[in-house]
Protein backbone atom coordinates (compact mmCIF):
# COMPACT_ATOMS: atom_id res chain seq x y z
CA UNK A 1 0.00 0.00 0.00
CA UNK A 2 2.62 2.26 1.18
CA UNK A 3 4.43 0.94 -1.96
CA UNK A 4 1.60 1.98 -4.25
CA UNK A 5 1.45 5.44 -2.87
CA UNK A 6 4.91 6.19 -3.30
CA UNK A 7 4.96 4.62 -6.95
CA UNK A 8 1.64 6.22 -7.64
CA UNK A 9 3.22 9.68 -6.28
CA UNK A 10 6.52 9.33 -7.94
CA UNK A 11 5.18 8.92 -10.92
CA UNK A 12 3.04 12.12 -10.28
CA UNK A 13 6.28 13.53 -10.24
CA UNK A 14 7.84 12.20 -13.07
CA UNK A 15 5.06 13.23 -15.06
CA UNK A 16 4.77 17.18 -14.09
CA UNK A 17 8.42 17.45 -14.51
CA UNK A 18 8.09 15.84 -17.94
CA UNK A 19 5.43 18.37 -18.93
CA UNK A 20 6.83 20.80 -17.25
CA UNK A 21 10.04 20.90 -19.33
CA UNK A 22 8.27 20.15 -22.75
CA UNK A 23 6.01 23.37 -22.04
CA UNK A 24 9.33 25.17 -21.92
CA UNK A 25 11.44 23.62 -24.69
CA UNK A 26 9.26 22.78 -26.90
CA UNK A 27 7.48 25.27 -29.36
CA UNK A 28 5.40 22.55 -30.98
CA UNK A 29 4.55 20.13 -27.86
CA UNK A 30 1.57 18.15 -28.22
CA UNK A 31 0.48 19.41 -25.17
CA UNK A 32 -0.42 22.42 -26.28
CA UNK A 33 -3.88 22.89 -26.81
CA UNK A 34 -5.08 23.19 -30.23
CA UNK A 35 -6.73 26.02 -31.63
CA UNK A 36 -8.65 24.58 -34.64
CA UNK A 37 -9.78 21.68 -31.90
CA UNK A 38 -10.47 23.85 -29.42
CA UNK A 39 -12.84 25.97 -31.75
CA UNK A 40 -14.10 23.18 -33.80
CA UNK A 41 -17.94 23.35 -32.95
CA UNK A 42 -17.79 27.31 -33.21
CA UNK A 43 -15.73 28.24 -36.01
CA UNK A 44 -12.51 27.34 -38.53
CA UNK A 45 -9.58 28.76 -37.58
CA UNK A 46 -6.66 29.66 -40.15
CA UNK A 47 -3.52 31.39 -40.56
CA UNK A 48 -1.72 33.35 -43.79
CA UNK A 49 0.87 31.13 -45.03
CA UNK A 50 4.02 32.50 -46.95
CA UNK A 51 6.34 30.95 -48.69
CA UNK A 52 8.82 29.45 -46.41
CA UNK A 53 5.46 28.05 -44.40
CA UNK A 54 4.23 26.28 -47.43
CA UNK A 55 7.32 24.94 -48.78
CA UNK A 56 8.04 23.98 -45.36
CA UNK A 57 11.17 25.23 -44.94
CA UNK A 58 10.95 25.89 -41.55
CA UNK A 59 10.94 22.67 -39.77
CA UNK A 60 8.80 24.34 -36.04
CA UNK A 61 6.47 25.94 -38.82
CA UNK A 62 5.53 22.34 -40.47
CA UNK A 63 5.17 21.34 -37.33
CA UNK A 64 2.78 23.64 -35.63
CA UNK A 65 0.04 25.12 -38.54
CA UNK A 66 -1.33 21.29 -38.99
CA UNK A 67 -1.80 21.04 -35.44
CA UNK A 68 -3.29 24.63 -34.76
CA UNK A 69 -5.28 25.85 -37.87
CA UNK A 70 -7.68 24.32 -39.76
CA UNK A 71 -7.83 26.53 -42.95
CA UNK A 72 -5.84 29.19 -44.77
CA UNK A 73 -5.25 32.11 -46.82
CA UNK A 74 -2.07 32.83 -49.13
CA UNK A 75 -0.51 35.34 -47.83
CA UNK A 76 0.95 36.75 -51.09
CA UNK A 77 0.73 34.10 -53.63
CA UNK A 78 -2.26 34.27 -55.36
CA UNK A 79 -2.27 37.97 -55.69
CA UNK A 80 -2.17 39.22 -59.02
CA UNK A 81 1.27 40.70 -58.89
CA UNK A 82 2.46 37.37 -58.49
CA UNK A 83 0.20 34.90 -59.98
CA UNK A 84 -0.56 37.09 -62.89
CA UNK A 85 2.88 38.93 -64.06
CA UNK A 86 2.20 40.04 -67.47
CA UNK A 87 -0.50 40.29 -70.26
CA UNK A 88 -0.09 36.85 -71.31
CA UNK A 89 1.66 34.73 -68.65
CA UNK A 90 0.61 33.12 -65.12
CA UNK A 91 3.02 31.97 -62.87
CA UNK A 92 0.82 29.20 -60.65
CA UNK A 93 3.98 27.70 -59.30
CA UNK A 94 3.63 28.46 -55.78
CA UNK A 95 -0.26 28.96 -55.65
CA UNK A 96 -0.08 25.29 -56.73
CA UNK A 97 2.41 24.47 -53.55
CA UNK A 98 0.10 26.16 -51.31
CA UNK A 99 -3.33 24.29 -52.48
CA UNK A 100 -1.10 20.69 -52.30
CA UNK A 101 0.51 21.74 -48.81
CA UNK A 102 -3.24 22.05 -47.38
CA UNK A 103 -4.51 19.26 -48.81
CA UNK A 104 -2.41 17.25 -47.33
CA UNK A 105 -2.79 18.53 -44.04
CA UNK A 106 -6.38 18.79 -44.62
CA UNK A 107 -6.76 22.45 -44.43
CA UNK A 108 -9.30 24.37 -46.29
CA UNK A 109 -8.20 27.54 -48.47
CA UNK A 110 -9.09 30.65 -48.58
CA UNK A 111 -7.76 32.11 -51.55
CA UNK A 112 -7.13 35.32 -51.47
CA UNK A 113 -7.40 37.73 -54.08
CA UNK A 114 -8.46 38.78 -57.30
CA UNK A 115 -9.45 42.00 -58.18
CA UNK A 116 -7.76 44.19 -55.43
CA UNK A 117 -5.99 47.95 -56.45
CA UNK A 118 -2.38 46.86 -54.26
CA UNK A 119 0.15 44.35 -55.68
CA UNK A 120 -0.91 44.62 -59.46
CA UNK A 121 1.30 43.43 -62.02
CA UNK A 122 3.08 46.81 -63.84
CA UNK A 123 1.77 45.41 -66.87
CA UNK A 124 -2.12 46.12 -65.52
CA UNK A 125 -1.45 50.22 -65.10
CA UNK A 126 0.01 50.95 -68.10
CA UNK A 127 -3.02 49.96 -70.02
CA UNK A 128 -4.54 52.63 -71.36
CA UNK A 129 -7.92 51.79 -73.33
CA UNK A 130 -10.57 50.23 -71.70
CA UNK A 131 -11.28 47.85 -73.84
CA UNK A 132 -8.34 46.11 -72.89
CA UNK A 133 -8.30 47.02 -69.53
CA UNK A 134 -12.12 45.13 -69.18
CA UNK A 135 -10.04 41.86 -71.22
CA UNK A 136 -7.55 42.17 -68.62
CA UNK A 137 -10.20 42.18 -65.88
CA UNK A 138 -12.57 38.77 -67.25
CA UNK A 139 -9.69 37.13 -68.11
CA UNK A 140 -7.85 37.43 -65.00
CA UNK A 141 -10.35 36.18 -63.00
CA UNK A 142 -11.78 33.46 -65.76
CA UNK A 143 -8.57 31.91 -65.30
CA UNK A 144 -7.44 32.33 -61.83
CA UNK A 145 -10.43 31.92 -60.31
CA UNK A 146 -11.46 28.74 -62.69
CA UNK A 147 -8.27 27.28 -62.00
CA UNK A 148 -8.79 26.61 -58.35
CA UNK A 149 -12.68 26.11 -58.97
CA UNK A 150 -13.42 22.70 -56.19
CA UNK A 151 -9.73 23.04 -54.61
CA UNK A 152 -10.03 25.70 -52.82
CA UNK A 153 -12.89 26.48 -50.40
CA UNK A 154 -13.63 30.48 -50.96
CA UNK A 155 -12.29 33.48 -53.05
CA UNK A 156 -11.88 36.88 -51.91
CA UNK A 157 -13.00 38.22 -54.71
CA UNK A 158 -12.68 41.76 -54.39
CA UNK A 159 -10.83 43.29 -51.85
CA UNK A 160 -10.59 46.91 -49.89
CA UNK A 161 -13.22 48.49 -53.02
CA UNK A 162 -13.98 51.41 -50.30
CA UNK A 163 -12.71 54.18 -48.26
CA UNK A 164 -13.23 54.93 -45.16
CA UNK A 165 -16.27 57.03 -45.39
CA UNK A 166 -18.58 54.49 -47.31
CA UNK A 167 -17.71 55.92 -50.65
CA UNK A 168 -16.17 53.70 -53.61
CA UNK A 169 -12.63 53.91 -53.58
CA UNK A 170 -11.28 55.22 -56.74
CA UNK A 171 -9.21 52.52 -58.18
CA UNK A 172 -7.68 52.07 -61.27
CA UNK A 173 -10.77 49.24 -61.63
CA UNK A 174 -13.38 52.39 -60.46
CA UNK A 175 -11.72 54.52 -63.27
CA UNK A 176 -11.53 52.44 -65.75
CA UNK A 177 -14.67 50.12 -65.13
CA UNK A 178 -16.99 52.16 -63.26
CA UNK A 179 -18.49 51.68 -60.15
CA UNK A 180 -19.97 48.11 -61.69
CA UNK A 181 -16.54 46.49 -61.44
CA UNK A 182 -17.65 44.90 -58.16
CA UNK A 183 -20.97 43.55 -59.27
CA UNK A 184 -19.00 42.25 -62.51
CA UNK A 185 -16.52 40.69 -60.64
CA UNK A 186 -18.78 38.36 -58.60
CA UNK A 187 -21.02 37.57 -61.97
CA UNK A 188 -17.82 36.49 -63.22
CA UNK A 189 -16.26 34.52 -60.46
CA UNK A 190 -20.05 32.62 -60.17
CA UNK A 191 -19.25 31.50 -63.53
CA UNK A 192 -15.51 30.72 -63.61
CA UNK A 193 -15.99 28.57 -59.65
CA UNK A 194 -19.70 27.47 -59.29
CA UNK A 195 -18.03 25.46 -56.33
CA UNK A 196 -16.17 28.42 -54.26
CA UNK A 197 -17.47 30.64 -52.17
CA UNK A 198 -17.32 34.04 -53.05
CA UNK A 199 -16.38 37.07 -50.57
CA UNK A 200 -16.06 40.48 -50.33
CA UNK A 201 -12.83 41.41 -47.86
CA UNK A 202 -12.42 45.00 -46.30
CA UNK A 203 -10.40 46.55 -43.29
CA UNK A 204 -12.25 48.88 -41.07
CA UNK A 205 -15.14 47.63 -42.37
CA UNK A 206 -16.75 47.06 -39.01
CA UNK A 207 -16.72 51.02 -38.85
CA UNK A 208 -20.49 52.77 -39.15
CA UNK A 209 -19.37 54.29 -41.81
CA UNK A 210 -17.52 52.22 -43.86
CA UNK A 211 -19.67 49.09 -42.56
CA UNK A 212 -22.63 51.19 -44.34
CA UNK A 213 -21.07 51.27 -47.38
CA UNK A 214 -20.03 47.78 -47.65
CA UNK A 215 -23.58 46.87 -46.65
CA UNK A 216 -24.64 48.92 -49.45
CA UNK A 217 -22.04 47.14 -51.97
CA UNK A 218 -23.28 43.77 -50.66
CA UNK A 219 -27.08 44.34 -51.52
CA UNK A 220 -26.14 45.79 -54.62
CA UNK A 221 -24.39 42.80 -55.80
CA UNK A 222 -27.08 40.57 -54.15
CA UNK A 223 -30.12 43.09 -56.04
CA UNK A 224 -28.04 41.67 -59.37
CA UNK A 225 -29.02 38.19 -58.64
CA UNK A 226 -25.33 37.70 -58.32
CA UNK A 227 -23.79 35.25 -55.56
CA UNK A 228 -22.31 36.59 -52.62
CA UNK A 229 -21.79 34.35 -49.79
CA UNK A 230 -19.76 36.00 -47.11
CA UNK A 231 -18.05 39.11 -46.00
CA UNK A 232 -14.89 39.20 -44.09
CA UNK A 233 -13.69 42.00 -41.98
CA UNK A 234 -9.96 41.81 -42.20
CA UNK A 235 -9.72 42.45 -37.89
CA UNK A 236 -6.50 44.36 -38.04
CA UNK A 237 -6.70 46.23 -35.27
CA UNK A 238 -4.95 48.03 -32.22
CA UNK A 239 -3.89 47.53 -28.59
CA UNK A 240 -6.60 48.98 -25.83
CA UNK A 241 -8.75 49.95 -28.89
CA UNK A 242 -10.21 46.67 -30.28
CA UNK A 243 -13.95 48.16 -31.44
CA UNK A 244 -15.55 45.99 -30.04
CA UNK A 245 -19.34 47.30 -30.07
CA UNK A 246 -18.82 48.08 -33.72
CA UNK A 247 -17.61 44.51 -34.32
CA UNK A 248 -20.68 43.32 -32.60
CA UNK A 249 -23.14 45.42 -34.80
CA UNK A 250 -21.41 44.54 -37.52
CA UNK A 251 -21.42 40.82 -36.97
CA UNK A 252 -25.58 41.45 -36.56
CA UNK A 253 -26.17 43.70 -39.57
CA UNK A 254 -23.89 41.34 -42.22
CA UNK A 255 -25.50 38.20 -41.30
CA UNK A 256 -28.96 40.00 -41.53
CA UNK A 257 -27.96 40.42 -45.36
CA UNK A 258 -27.87 36.24 -45.24
CA UNK A 259 -24.30 35.52 -45.58
CA UNK A 260 -21.12 34.71 -43.48
CA UNK A 261 -19.35 36.92 -41.56
CA UNK A 262 -15.36 35.90 -40.86
CA UNK A 263 -12.29 38.07 -39.43
CA UNK A 264 -9.95 37.20 -42.27
CA UNK A 265 -6.27 38.70 -41.28
CA UNK A 266 -6.64 38.93 -37.27
CA UNK A 267 -3.51 40.87 -35.60
CA UNK A 268 -3.13 43.52 -32.71
CA UNK A 269 -1.12 46.04 -33.11
CA UNK A 270 1.35 46.95 -30.03
CA UNK A 271 3.47 49.52 -31.26
CA UNK A 272 2.58 53.32 -31.98
CA UNK A 273 0.83 54.46 -34.84
CA UNK A 274 -1.17 57.37 -35.91
CA UNK A 275 -3.77 56.13 -38.20
CA UNK A 276 -5.82 52.78 -38.33
CA UNK A 277 -6.36 49.93 -40.49
CA UNK A 278 -4.44 48.30 -43.64
CA UNK A 279 -3.77 50.48 -46.33
CA UNK A 280 -0.29 49.09 -46.98
CA UNK A 281 0.36 52.45 -49.11
CA UNK A 282 0.69 54.97 -45.70
CA UNK A 283 3.59 54.92 -44.32
CA UNK A 284 4.90 56.77 -41.12
CA UNK A 285 8.42 58.69 -40.21
CA UNK A 286 10.95 56.28 -38.58
CA UNK A 287 12.60 57.21 -35.17
CA UNK A 288 13.82 55.48 -32.02
CA UNK A 289 10.63 56.05 -30.17
CA UNK A 290 8.73 54.38 -32.69
CA UNK A 291 10.29 50.73 -31.75
CA UNK A 292 10.21 50.81 -28.14
CA UNK A 293 9.68 46.69 -27.79
CA UNK A 294 12.97 45.87 -29.34
CA UNK A 295 14.77 43.78 -26.52
CA UNK A 296 11.60 42.17 -25.57
CA UNK A 297 7.22 43.27 -24.24
CA UNK A 298 7.11 44.40 -20.95
CA UNK A 299 4.51 42.01 -19.06
CA UNK A 300 2.43 45.00 -18.61
CA UNK A 301 1.87 45.46 -22.47
CA UNK A 302 2.28 41.02 -22.66
CA UNK A 303 -1.04 41.28 -20.25
CA UNK A 304 -2.87 43.33 -22.08
CA UNK A 305 -2.85 42.18 -25.54
CA UNK A 306 -4.33 38.93 -24.01
CA UNK A 307 -6.67 40.64 -22.38
CA UNK A 308 -7.87 42.13 -25.54
CA UNK A 309 -7.69 38.92 -27.80
CA UNK A 310 -9.34 37.31 -24.41
CA UNK A 311 -11.76 39.71 -24.73
CA UNK A 312 -12.23 39.78 -28.96
CA UNK A 313 -12.91 36.37 -28.61
CA UNK A 314 -15.72 36.10 -25.96
CA UNK A 315 -17.23 38.35 -28.72
CA UNK A 316 -16.77 36.07 -31.32
CA UNK A 317 -17.60 32.74 -29.40
CA UNK A 318 -21.01 34.85 -28.47
CA UNK A 319 -21.57 35.03 -32.03
CA UNK A 320 -20.10 31.67 -32.91
CA UNK A 321 -23.39 30.72 -34.84
CA UNK A 322 -22.84 33.71 -37.40
CA UNK A 323 -19.14 33.93 -37.56
CA UNK A 324 -17.66 30.85 -39.55
CA UNK A 325 -13.97 31.62 -39.54
CA UNK A 326 -11.28 33.76 -37.63
CA UNK A 327 -7.79 33.67 -39.53
CA UNK A 328 -4.43 35.25 -38.37
CA UNK A 329 -2.74 37.04 -40.56
CA UNK A 330 0.73 34.97 -40.07
CA UNK A 331 1.67 32.17 -37.60
CA UNK A 332 4.02 33.78 -35.30
CA UNK A 333 5.48 37.40 -34.68
CA UNK A 334 8.37 37.08 -36.32
CA UNK A 335 6.84 36.85 -39.73
CA UNK A 336 4.15 38.85 -39.31
CA UNK A 337 4.14 41.95 -41.76
CA UNK A 338 3.51 44.25 -38.60
CA UNK A 339 7.41 43.97 -38.34
CA UNK A 340 7.92 46.23 -41.57
CA UNK A 341 4.82 48.16 -42.02
CA UNK A 342 4.00 51.59 -41.71
CA UNK A 343 7.55 51.68 -40.60
CA UNK A 344 10.27 48.94 -41.60
CA UNK A 345 12.27 47.11 -39.26
CA UNK A 346 10.49 46.97 -35.77
CA UNK A 347 9.61 44.73 -33.56
CA UNK A 348 6.00 43.76 -33.50
CA UNK A 349 4.39 41.45 -31.26
CA UNK A 350 0.78 41.25 -32.88
CA UNK A 351 -0.30 36.80 -33.03
CA UNK A 352 -0.67 34.30 -30.53
CA UNK A 353 2.88 32.63 -31.15
CA UNK A 354 6.36 34.06 -30.28
CA UNK A 355 9.28 34.39 -32.55
CA UNK A 356 10.17 30.81 -31.38
CA UNK A 357 6.17 29.72 -31.74
CA UNK A 358 5.88 29.26 -28.22
CA UNK A 359 2.25 29.98 -27.26
CA UNK A 360 1.71 33.98 -25.62
CA UNK A 361 -0.05 34.96 -22.53
CA UNK A 362 -2.68 36.09 -24.99
CA UNK A 363 -2.95 32.09 -26.99
CA UNK A 364 -3.92 30.48 -23.48
CA UNK A 365 -6.45 33.65 -23.03
CA UNK A 366 -8.15 32.63 -26.35
CA UNK A 367 -8.57 29.36 -25.78
CA UNK A 368 -10.20 30.28 -22.07
CA UNK A 369 -12.76 31.86 -24.07
CA UNK A 370 -14.03 28.64 -26.05
CA UNK A 371 -17.67 27.37 -25.93
CA UNK A 372 -17.64 24.53 -23.57
CA UNK A 373 -20.17 21.87 -25.80
O1 LIG B 1 0.84 40.58 -45.45
C1 LIG B 1 0.98 41.06 -46.77
C2 LIG B 1 2.38 41.57 -46.97
O2 LIG B 1 3.31 40.51 -46.96
C3 LIG B 1 2.48 42.32 -48.29
O3 LIG B 1 3.76 42.92 -48.40
C4 LIG B 1 1.39 43.36 -48.35
C5 LIG B 1 1.53 44.12 -49.63
O4 LIG B 1 0.41 44.70 -50.10
O5 LIG B 1 0.12 42.75 -48.22
C6 LIG B 1 -0.03 42.16 -46.96
O6 LIG B 1 -1.35 41.61 -46.82
C7 LIG B 1 -2.44 42.51 -46.91
C8 LIG B 1 -3.61 41.76 -47.43
O7 LIG B 1 -3.31 41.13 -48.63
C9 LIG B 1 -4.82 42.67 -47.61
N1 LIG B 1 -5.13 43.38 -46.40
C10 LIG B 1 -4.03 44.07 -45.75
C11 LIG B 1 -2.87 43.08 -45.55
C12 LIG B 1 -1.75 43.75 -44.80
O8 LIG B 1 -1.21 44.77 -45.58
Amino acid sequence: MIKNVLLAGMSTLLLLDASCISAQTSATDQKIPSLKKVFKKDFAIGTALNNMQIEEKDPQAAVLIPQQFNTATPENVMKAEIIHPQWDTYNFDMADKMVAYCKKNSITVNAHTLIWHSQLPPFVRRIQDVDSFKTFFYNHIKTVAGRYDGKVLSWDVVNEALNEDGTMRKSVFLQKLGDDFVVEAFRTAQAAAPHTQLYYNDYNNEQPAKRAGCIALIKKIQAAGVRIDGVGIQGHWHLGKIPLKDIEESIEQYSALGIKVMITELDIEVLPRNFQGADVNQRMQNDATMNPYANGLPDSVQQKLADDYGALFTLLVKHKDQISRVTFWGVNDGQSWLNGWPVRGRTNYPLLFDRNFLPKPAFYKVVATAAKH
